[in-house]
């Protein structure tokens, strides 16, 4: 028999999602009836505007005839896609080449760590996203720094007190908090990361969300962002693409590791080694997201899920709860001081019906809160607004 993964043992026995799931199914058996409704998983629920899902249908069609058939493609992607994908997300700032497409940023994550091997030392925020720590520990990472990024820094950690590290995930607009970072937090974060050389992975999946015209969509709006950082991108929340599945990172030419090798040389080594390439049909739906009319339909779904999120914030707020993000980002971030997560989490399935995320699954600075994400169809939102408003 072959021997466990020792750094398996090192995870926590589920994966947050997981977990959920199971209570959920519990909760379940023992109420067959209830009518849940899920502010829990950031999962998209609308379906995907007619001119991209006509790009998709047509993607496969062409699959059918002799003429329009393709096999494996560049492993880096349509060049098409990786074109516009620059002139609508970076104009002049990063060339097509330096563009992978991907099937997601989750997966992006998960072969990145394979650049910088097992005895790299890394800083999170807390709370985070939970695979930059698990995919790490998978890679047999033992040396991770926690960032605290709460209400009381404003959801930026205070760089002075946090030790170098070789790389720093950051995520912005944030999962959980929904925090969004400014201009001059990434100016900060830019400049200690060069005086560190630490190399920033700029988790960017929600940055369509983002509506304040003074905040940045991207690290590269940031002078020096080309010398220190890798961005991902997504066009799971910004399409609804979930389970079409598509993604990029962008790796620049500037990006070097220590021995002065290029990073981007060894990024196309493993996307042609452990990656065979994005689906063509996705990708063919992933030009259409970004041509003129897939953007205008984008643009109805994101002011959507933004309108959700407001809902939520705006009820929740006059009914005196303690409310963080939401305004730029899909996700509400809720303390409930006093009480652990997984108790607010039963007790908002329990007395609502409503699934959320329990904050502590996110890292111990998300102890006292809940993650309500707004993807849900309206009715179901405005469904869980009147659940929380009290019987009067
Ligand atoms: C549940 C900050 C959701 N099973 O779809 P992808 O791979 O392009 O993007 C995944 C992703 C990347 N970066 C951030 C994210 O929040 C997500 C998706 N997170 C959530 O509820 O936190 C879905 C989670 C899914 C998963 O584990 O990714």
């Amino acid at each position: 028999m072959a021997v466990r993964n020792p750094r398996m043992k090192k995870l926590e026995t589920n994966y947050l999602f997981p977990e959920i799931n199971l209570r959920k199914h519990d909760f379940l058996s023992r109420n067959p009836h209830a009518q849940l409704i899920s502010l829990g998983i950031g999962d998209t629920t609308e379906p995907i505007p007619p001119y991209i899902t006509q790009a998709l249908t047509d993607g496969a069609s062409r699959l059918g005839t002799r003429a329009g058939y393709t096999g494996y493609g560049s492993e880096q992607g349509l060049p098409a896609l990786r074109k516009i994908i620059t002139e609508q997300f970076y104009p002049n700032r990063i060339n097509h080449d330096e563009v992978f497409i991907s099937d997601g940023t989750k997966c992006d994550l998960g072969r990145l760590q394979a650049l910088f091997g097992s005895d790299v030392s890394i800083a999170v925020q807390n709370p985070t996203y939970p695979v930059y720590v698990d995919g790490s520990l998978i890679h047999g990472v033992s040396n991770i720094v926690y960032m605290p990024s709460n209400p009381e820094n404003n959801f930026f950690p205070d760089l002075e007190k946090i030790p170098r590290t070789d790389l720093i995930y950051f995520c912005s607009p944030n999962n959980p908090t929904g925090a969004a970072a400014t201009k001059n937090q990434l100016e900060k974060l830019i400049a200690f990361a060069k005086t560190n050389h630490s190399v920033i992975i700029y988790d960017a999946a929600y940055a369509n969300y983002i509506k304040d015209p003074l905040l940045p969509k991207s690290i590269y709006e940031i002078e020096g962002a080309r010398e220190v950082a890798i961005e991902l991108g997504s066009f799971s929340k910004m399409a609804g693409f979930t389970g079409v599945r598509l993604g990029w990172s962008v790796v620049p030419d500037e990006l070097t590791y220590d021995d002065g090798f290029p990073i981007r040389k060894d990024w196309g080594r493993v996307h042609s080694t452990i990656f065979n390439g994005a689906s063509n049909i996705a990708q063919a739906g992933g030009c259409a997201v970004l041509e003129e009319e897939g953007l205008k339909e984008i643009a109805v779904l994101i002011e959507y899920y933004l309108e959700n999120a407001k809902i939520l914030r705006s009820t929740m707020e006059e009914l005196g709860y303690e409310i963080y993000g939401g305004i730029n980002a899909p996700f509400l971030w809720v303390r409930f001081s006093g009480k652990s997560s997984w108790h607010s989490f039963q007790d908002f399935l329990d007395k609502y019906h409503i699934i959320t995320t329990p904050g502590l699954g996110f890292g111990v600075e998300g102890e006292h809160f809940l993650r309500l994400a707004a993807f849900s169809h309206r009715e179901n939102i405005l469904l869980a607004v009147k659940r929380l408003r009290p019987i009067r």
